[in-house]
């Protein structure tokens, strides 16, 4: 009972979904992606969810110019043509999930206690709807009661009057957040007088960044949607399209139509990388679909370094490079001539796990081309080596002078549908000197310039107790982040954490002394903000800034928009300290005003206003892409050698890759399925070759431990599955976020700091 004398001490709560007590099901792989059984799973998601005209009216306004973008993924519209239906099935899910009709209220909250709801998985604290009210646990209760807006604020506000210095607050924002809201909670961050800005970034794409920033001179990739049509090889590695950005499908689908190649390299065969069927065109429905890859390179877990080099010395041995490019335009070619050259074919062969004969193949493939896209995903970013082997992956592409041409370049498929924005509006542990600057000059504040904690800093610091207030925008951090049981001991250390959250997730149960949940409006809800209807901006994959208008009626009256949140903190932390002079309320009260905030502040955004108006919107600047222009220190591109570098794991050891199912979005579970790789009923599943199976005389669905080794330590976790599947031996597979309780905090990629997610050294032990 909420404040009761009985329940003066809280119970630990578990920080992880419980273990499964049966095995889970299995049946054939999916042999083609979309289709027949994308457009049923997309109508019993919906209909169940949202109701059938919910349904038909939310979908029909997904990446429409005047409706809302779709929070699925971050992957780009087509800029002019765009159907009834641009949107994809597991958009169609994320979409649902936010439009549900069920709500978690404090009757909800009322009835669980915070220990009670600990013993449910992931997916059932998902179902229980969108949060409805601002809702406080208070020191020493188990349960959730309702607080008033104005006493969440000031609750938080007063525990930041009581830190020692600004530093010791967190401010975490998941990639789903808007640009206005993303650049208000920076500002408030940064007035309070901290660069302490974690982000989902830090453990997805932070290694791209790092990579291109030192390789090209800017943190993003250099093709447009239009560049797809005019490729003549795409190279697609280390990423799942056919779960996580379905509608990419469609772009591969149609560059194949017109000529090009394309080339997967993943140590599974993903079902969408093998055939495709248009799920809005009816003859391939109910036909065969199409072929997606021509080719399919099986490489080892983090092989993909090795695998570069090789196709970067078939292309060196046959003089297949563009000489003119290289010369003109980059920086230290000689040096990786030579230690390409010293690689041996040996090597190269052991670690990436390919025979020399295939590397060769496609090397000559990749030399021939005259515009060559190679596109990326977490396959690639969450290894110990991942800078080295993106920067390996840019190398290949400047040796062909395919940056800055037309149906060429390099391209890092984001995840969160504004993920990049965020960083671009300032989301930024490592913020430039030049935008510090520009916020001091525009609001007359004085941010400092050390820069802030990531996300693995973060939980370094909170354990240290060195950090004491965590809030969030969005997000999930504690079962997004890795070493679970590191991250709950860093958030259960803090005084407050405060989420600014739309569903109900294990953050919300793994807390800080005081808990309170910020409920906001979704992306397809209608924003009235300040007297008036407000729309928000978003940046795609590719750069492409442009609106994004919510239609919805609001999952409840009492929820507020990102924007507003941010100015009510704000607003009450100005009142219990010095005041920061920035009038936050006037801000929300029209977005334009802080676009034109973000205008005077952000290159690339000149007239705002007016362009994000424009259907489709305005791509930003890009120089590399745009005049082969390289803002790197040597002004040129520069082709960065490293050595190779492989994993070397023990006899009975395995590299385990954690990925994402099909029925998931990030930490939220839809279902236990995974229809495309035949998995039903159960997520603890360790994808594991026959083999492998065999020569231990393990059998399929037993039961196993799995324990993983970093510098000597070890973290074990009880309660897997074996299954059966195809993956090259010595690798094996399981499921995130379950399996985040296995990775290391301090197993972090080198410069980029993201965990290595990807790349985890385990052993398995059956269980009795
Ligand atoms: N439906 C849905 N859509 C999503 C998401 C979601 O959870 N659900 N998440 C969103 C987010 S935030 C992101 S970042 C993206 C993630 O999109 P992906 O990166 O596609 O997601 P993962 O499941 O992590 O898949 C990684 C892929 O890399 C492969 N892989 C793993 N290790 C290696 C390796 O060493 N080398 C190579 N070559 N391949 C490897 C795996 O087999 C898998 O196919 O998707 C976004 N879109
Ligand atoms: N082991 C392992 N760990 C990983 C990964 C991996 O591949 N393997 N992938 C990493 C990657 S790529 C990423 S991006 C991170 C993801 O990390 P996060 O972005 O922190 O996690 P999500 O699961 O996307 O966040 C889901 C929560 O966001 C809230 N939410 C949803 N919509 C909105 C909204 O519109 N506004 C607000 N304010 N809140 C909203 C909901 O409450 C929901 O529960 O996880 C990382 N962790
Ligand atoms: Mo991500």
């Amino acid at each position: 009972m909420p404040g009761s004398l009985f329940c003066l001490v809280r119970v630990a709560p578990e920080a992880t979904t419980p273990v499964e007590d049966k095995p889970p099901r299995k049946g054939a792989p999916g042999k083609s992606a979309a289709g027949l059984p994308a457009i049923l799973s997309t109508v019993k998601h919906s209909v169940s969810k949202m109701g059938l005209l919910a349904s038909l009216s939310n979908l029909s306004s997904v990446n429409k110019f005047d409706g809302f973008d779709c929070p699925g993924c971050a992957w780009p519209d087509p800029d002019q043509k765009r159907t009834f239906a641009e949107f994809c099935e597991n958009g169609a899910k994320a979409i649902a999930d936010e439009a549900t009709k069920k709500r978690a209220d404090p009757g909800f909250w009322s009835k669980w206690s915070v220990s009670e709801l600990s013993k449910k998985p992931d997916y059932w604290l998902n179902r229980q709807g969108r949060i409805t009210h601002p809702m406080i646990l208070r020191e020493g209760s188990d349960n959730y009661e309702e607080i008033s807006w104005h006493g969440a604020f000031n609750t938080i506000a007063r525990e930041f009057a009581q830190l020692n210095s600004p530093d010791e607050a967190i401010f975490y924002t998941s990639g789903r957040t808007s640009n206005e809201a993303a650049y208000l909670w920076q500002l408030l961050a940064r007035s309070f007088g901290t660069n302490n800005l974690p982000d989902c970034s830090n453990m997805c794409h932070e290694s791209s960044g790092v990579a291109l920033t030192q390789s090209i001179g800017i943190g993003k990739g250099t093709v447009k949607l239009e560049d797809f049509d005019k490729a003549d090889l795409i190279i697609v590695v280390g990423q799942n399209p056919g779960t996580n950005h379905p509608r990419m499908l469609t772009a591969l689908r149609d560059a194949k139509s017109m000529g090009a190649s394309v080339v997967s390299i993943n140590p599974l065969i993903e079902t969408g990388m093998v055939r495709f069927k248009h799920p809005q065109n009816p003859l391939e429905v109910l036909g065969f679909g199409n072929e997606i890859s021509d080719e399919h390179v099986r490489v080892r877990i983090n092989g993909d370094q090795a695998l570069f080099r090789g196709f970067a010395k078939t292309m060196l041995t046959n003089s297949s490079m563009d000489m003119e490019f290289i010369e003109k335009f980059t920086d230290g070619y000689e040096i990786y001539y030579s230690e390409v050259m010293n690689s041996s074919w040996e090597d190269i062969v052991k670690i990436s796990g390919v025979e020399k004969s295939e590397i060769q193949r496609i090397g000559r493939l990749v030399g021939k081309s005259k515009s060559t896209i190679c596109c990326w995903a977490m396959g690639l970013t969450q290894h110990k080596n991942s800078v080295a082997t993106i920067q390996e992956i840019a190398n290949v592409l400047l040796l062909g002078g395919h940056i800055g041409r037309e149906g060429a370049g390099l391209c890092p498929v984001r995840g969160h549908s504004n993920v990049q924005g965020d960083r671009t509006v300032g989301i930024n542990h490592n913020p430039s000197i030049e935008f510090l600057g520009s916020l001091n000059n525009e609001f007359g504040i004085d941010v400092p310039e050390e820069s802030g904690l990531d996300a693995v800093d973060s939980v370094r610091q909170m354990n240290k107790g060195g950090a004491s207030v965590f809030v969030s925008m969005g997000g999930n951090f504690l079962s997004a982040m890795s070493d679970t049981k590191a991250t709950a001991e860093g958030l259960q250390k803090c005084s407050l954490t405060a989420h600014i959250s739309t569903k109900p997730n294990r953050s919300h149960l793994v807390t800080g002394k005081t808990s309170v949940i910020l409920p906001c409006l979704g992306r397809t809800e209608l924003d009235f903000t300040g007297g008036s209807t407000q729309f928000v901006t978003v940046e795609n994959s590719m750069g492409v800034v442009h609106r994004s208008i919510g239609k919805r009626k609001p999952a409840s009256e009492h929820l507020l928009s990102e924007c507003a949140i941010v100015a009510g903190l704000a607003t009450a932390i100005d009142d219990v300290m010095d005041p920061s002079g920035i009038p936050w309320t006037s801000l929300t009260s029209d977005y334009d005003r802080i676009r034109d905030c973000i205008e005077r502040t952000i290159p690339g955004f000149d007239s705002f206003n007016e362009r994000c108006r424009v259907d489709g919107g305005f791509y930003l600047p890009n120089p590399p892409r745009d005049s082969r222009v390289f803002r790197t220190e040597t002004g040129l591109a520069n082709i960065i050698t490293h050595k190779l570098q492989p994993i070397v794991i023990g006899e009975n050891e395995f590299l385990m890759m954690t990925i994402r199912s099909h029925d998931q979005y990030n930490t939220t579970i839809y279902s236990t399925n995974d229809r495309y790789r035949g998995i039903s009923r159960g997520r603890r599943v360790v994808l594991m070759s026959r083999k492998d199976l065999e020569s231990r005389g393990w059998k399929e669905f037993q039961a196993v431990s799995i324990t993983s080794h970093f510098r000597g330590n070890k973290i074990s976790s009880d309660g897997w599955f074996l299954v059966e599947y195809d993956i090259p031996q010595g690798n094996v597979a399981t499921y995130f976020p379950e399996s985040n309780v296995l990775i290391p905090l301090e197993s972090v990629a080198d410069s980029s700091n993201t965990p290595t997610s990807k790349s985890v050294i385990v052993t398995i032990e059956p269980m009795n």
